[in-house]
């Protein structure tokens, strides 16, 4: 690795043997990192047994976005599952390049989790959707430039969204659709133009987060689910503005069912 980069992988086992500590737990299974407007859903798991900042933990920078929260919390859910609850994560609109971006899931894989779960707030694109609608990710097109990979890290791509844990998804909730997300970088929005762009090239979903973490996360093995909450249509859909508090707005308002499904779904995955 280039001296011009730190050590990501030797940071994150780093993290996740101080995860151990804290939680007195030497694995866990199943991790879930909460976007904006899905920090109220994790109110459905119940009661976590351990809850601390991301700060407690090496390699996480604190949060900056209003509607995240910067904690984790730990749960003993049904059948055993040890989950490991990430409230909010670091976007490469940031400016902190990606490192901080993937750290809390390759944390978490370290940790032991074989799955990972990844929601966000995002943009309708496809004029189908409405907002407060839950979208699970079945592909992307990354639109950044940028990737969390160093070095010839050739990862396959092919089953990034596990067909598995959408299929079991859907079993849960046979109402919910699956897109195609698109990752930009942001903080500004797309122009009513790229979103023209997007829609062409296959597009149903945009948003700033996501992209990397799954991909990090699957080229250290684990399985990947994504889950979209819809929270404005994109630019030029409607002819409104986009504001922020709109979007958190909306994410409050879906957060029960959002929760209600991850309850359900987590156990299982
Ligand atoms: I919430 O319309 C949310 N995040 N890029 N575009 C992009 N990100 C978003 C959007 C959106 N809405």
């Amino acid at each position: 690795m280039s001296k011009l980069h730190k050590d990501p992988i030797g940071t994150a086992e780093k993290a996740a043997k101080e995860i151990s500590k804290i939680t007195k737990k030497n694995k866990h299974d199943v991790a879930l990192i909460m976007g904006s407007g899905w920090v109220s859903a994790a109110e459905a798991l119940g009661t976590p047994t351990h809850e601390f900042a991301v700060t407690d933990l090496p390699g996480f920078p604190a949060p900056t976005v209003t509607g995240h929260g910067g904690k984790v919390r730990s749960y003993d859910l049904e059948n055993s599952v040890k989950a490991l609850v990430f409230l909010g994560r670091t976007h490469l609109y940031e400016g902190a390049g990606m490192e901080p971006v993937a750290h809390a899931v390759r944390t978490a894989v370290k940790a032991g989790c074989r799955t990972i779960v990844l929601t966000n707030a995002c943009g309708g694109i496809n004029t189908g959707y409405k907002v407060g609608q839950p979208v699970i990710i079945k592909d992307h097109i990354s639109l950044t430039a940028a990737s969390p990979l160093i070095g010839a890290d050739f990862v396959d791509l092919t089953d990034l969204y596990s067909k598995k844990l959408r299929e079991l998804v859907k079993a849960e909730d046979p109402s919910l659709e699956e897109g195609v997300y698109v990752h930009w970088r942001g903080p500004a929005y797309e122009t009513p133009a790229e979103i023209r762009m997007m829609r062409t090239m296959g597009a149903d979903l945009v948003g700033m987060s996501t992209v990397p973490e799954a991909i990090a996360a699957h080229a250290l093995g684990a399985q990947i689910l994504a889950i979209s909450l819809v929270t404005n249509a994109a630019a030029g859909v409607t002819g409104e503005k986009l504001n922020h508090a709109e979007v958190i707005a909306a994410g409050k308002a879906a957060a029960d069912r959002m929760g209600k499904l991850l309850a359900k779904v987590l156990p299982k995955l």
